[in-house]
C-alpha cells in the first residue's frame, strides 16, 4: 500500500474538478460511486442505500453550518472484542486504520468495511500502553500513547511495530493526531486534552501550539481525535457527543455538530464510552464516526 500515490491520484481528481463543468463533476463522481459501489457489491446493504452526493462535487469545507445527516451505518461486535476507539482514518476506498486504547487491550490494526469484526494485521500492545490517536505519513503509521508518551511507529504495509519515539515536551499527553500538507510542507498536528492544537514537523518537533476558543472566547478544551479535510481540521471534544470544525489560520471554530442521536443509539455504559473516532472517506465524500467501544460505525454528511 502507498499511501503517497494515493493522495497524488486524489489531488489529481480534486484539480480536475476544479477545471470541469458540474456535468463532469457528476460522471467522475457518479463513476467512482460506481467503482466504490462494486468492490464491496452484496456486503453493505446499509451502505449501497446510502444516497451520497451523487450531484455535487466535494463540498467546500470552510463554510459549515454544523447540521449533519445520517446515511449509513455498519454494525460490530461490541461484545467479544470491544474496541476503544481512539484513532481513525481511511487508508483507501474500503479500509480503515484503527488505533484502540485501554491497558491490557490497546492495538492497532485495518479493517474492511466489508467485515469490520476481522481484525487486520492486529497489533496488541504492551500492557503498560494506553493507544491514543494514529495516522500515515509516508507509509508508516505513528501511534501515539496516553501518558506513557511514546509514540510508536509501524510500517504501514503489515502494522509490523519499527521503533518508538519520544513525545515532544510541549504536547502534556497523547491524544489525538493526524497531519496536513501546508505551503508543500508535512505539518503533524497533535492535541492533548487541552484546547491546543501543537504544529510539529515530521519529525514530530512542535513548531506552533495554537488555542482554540469558541466565539465567546471561551477556551475549547478536551479537543481528542483528529481528522484534517480540505483546509478544515475537524476534532472530537472528549466526554460530549460534539465535533468542531477549526479554522487554524483564523485560531476559530468554523462549525459545532452534535451527535446526541449516535450516543443514544450507542447504548453504552460508561460516561467515557464517548463519541470518538472521525474518518473522512475521499471517495464518496462522507465522514465515518463512531465512539468508543460502540457497536457501529457510521457514516454521516456534514454540511
Ligand atoms: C435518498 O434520496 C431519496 C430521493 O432523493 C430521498 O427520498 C431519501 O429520503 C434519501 N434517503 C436518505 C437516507 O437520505
Ligand atoms: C476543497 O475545497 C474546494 C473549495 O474550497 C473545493 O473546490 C474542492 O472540491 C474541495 N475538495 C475536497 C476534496 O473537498
Ligand atoms: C469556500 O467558502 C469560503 C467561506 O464561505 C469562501 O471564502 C471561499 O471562497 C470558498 N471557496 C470556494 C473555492 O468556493
Ligand atoms: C487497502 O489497504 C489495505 C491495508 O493496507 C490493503 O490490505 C488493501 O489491499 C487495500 N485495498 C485496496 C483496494 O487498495
Ligand atoms: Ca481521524
Amino acid at each position: 500500500m502507498n499511501l503517497q500515490n494515493n493522495r497524488r491520484t486524489y489531488h489529481k481528481k480534486e484539480e480536475l474538478n476544479k477545471k470541469t463543468s458540474m456535468l463532469s463533476c457528476f460522471s467522475i463522481l457518479a463513476f467512482s460511486l460506481t467503482a466504490f459501489v462494486f468492490i464491496i457489491k452484496g456486503s453493505i446493504d446499509a451502505y449501497e442505500q446510502s444516497n451520497l452526493s451523487k450531484t455535487e462535487c466535494p463540498q467546500n469545507y470552510t463554510d459549515l453550518k454544523g447540521t449533519h445527516k445520517l446515511l449509513s451505518r455498519i454494525n460490530r461486535d461490541n461484545t467479544k472484542n470491544p474496541q476503544y476507539t481512539q484513532g481513525l482514518l481511511f487508508v483507501n476506498e474500503t479500509t480503515l486504520l484503527e488505533s484502540s486504547g485501554q491497558y491490557g487491550k490497546s492495538s492497532i490494526h485495518y479493517l474492511n468495511l466489508n467485515d469490520v469484526d476481522n481484525l487486520i494485521f492486529n497489533y496488541e500492545l504492551p500492557s503498560n500502553q494506553f493507544g491514543e490517536g494514529c495516522d500515515i505519513i509516508n507509509n508508516k503509521v505513528y501511534q501515539l500513547t496516553w501518558l506513557e508518551r511514546k509514540i510508536n511507529v509501524f510500517n504501514a504495509d503489515d502494522l509490523s511495530f519499527i521503533t518508538d519515539m519520544k513525545l515532544d515536551d510541549k504536547v502534556a499527553a497523547g491524544w489525538g493526531l493526524t497531519h496536513r500538507v501546508f505551503n508543500g510542507e508535512i505539518q503533524v498536528l497533535i492535541t492533548d486534552g487541552s484546547n491546543q492544537v501543537h504544529i510539529a514537523d515530521e519529525n514530530f518537533i512542535v513548531q506552533q501550539s495554537i488555542s482554540i476558543f469558541d466565539d465567546k472566547k471561551k477556551p475549547v478544551t478536551n479537543l481528542n481525535e483528529l481528522e484534517y479535510v480540505n483546509g478544515t481540521l475537524f476534532a472530537n471534544i472528549y466526554l460530549t457527543s460534539k465535533i468542531v470544525a477549526i479554522d487554524l489560520e483564523n485560531q476559530r471554530i468554523i462549525a459545532t455538530f452534535d451527535f446526541k442521536d449516535l450516543v443514544k443509539d450507542a447504548n453504552r455504559k460508561k460516561r467515557d464510552e464517548c463519541l470518538n473516532g472521525i474518518a473522512y472517506n475521499q471517495y464518496s465524500d462522507s465522514f465515518w464516526v463512531t465512539g468508543k467501544n460502540w457497536g457501529f460505525i457510521q457514516e454521516v454528511k456534514l454540511f
